[in-house]
């Protein structure tokens, strides 16, 4: 696979909660990208600490915290040309009250601590390297390569 860069992707539990993994997953298949690693799983008190660790000195710390444990998410790692960025823009800004409309954020969101999705930083080096270690072991994720390659990429 020539496209191999990967970045982490959550689905939050607020978007659990309302139905809406399916929804969101079909974006990021049908812009061509190639899902990994995928874990249903209920983040600890622990792990969110440490996955919002650059935000502990911030107000809005705590809520976060207990925002991101109240219920299960969707882990995942997506794969292909230019991830990170390409996610970033698909989700939308922070607060889904800014976000475009036809971005996930601006489609499914209103409140900017209910706000849908996470994913790496892309201006952030390193970030996608280092979520993906925090939630999945190596062989958790599975290189494969979808039969439509040839087709998206040149
Ligand atoms: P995440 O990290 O959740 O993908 O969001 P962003 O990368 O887009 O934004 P962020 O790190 O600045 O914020 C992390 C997380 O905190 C919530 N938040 C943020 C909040 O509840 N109140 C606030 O004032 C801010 C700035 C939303 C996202």
């Amino acid at each position: 696979m020539s496209q191999n860069e990967r970045t982490f992707v959550m689905i939050k539990p607020d978007a659990v909660q309302r139905g809406l993994i399916g929804q969101i997953i079909s974006r990021f298949e049908d812009r061509g990208f190639t899902l990994v690693g995928a874990k249903f799983m209920q983040i600890d008190d622990e792990l969110a600490r440490e996955h919002y660790a650059e935000h502990e000195d911030k107000p809005f710390f705590e809520d976060l915290v207990s925002f991101i444990t109240a219920g299960p998410v969707m882990a995942m790692v997506w794969e292909g040309k230019d991830v990170t960025r390409q996610v970033r823009n698909m989700m939308g800004a922070t607060d889904p009250a800014e976000a475009d409309i036809g971005t996930i954020r601006g489609d499914f969101g209103l409140d900017l601590s209910r706000n849908v999705i996470h994913g790496s930083d892309h201006e952030d080096p390193g970030a996608n390297e280092r979520e993906i270690g925090l939630f999945f072991d190596e062989d958790e994720l599975t290189d494969w390569e979808q039969i439509d390659e040839d087709w998206l990429y040149e």
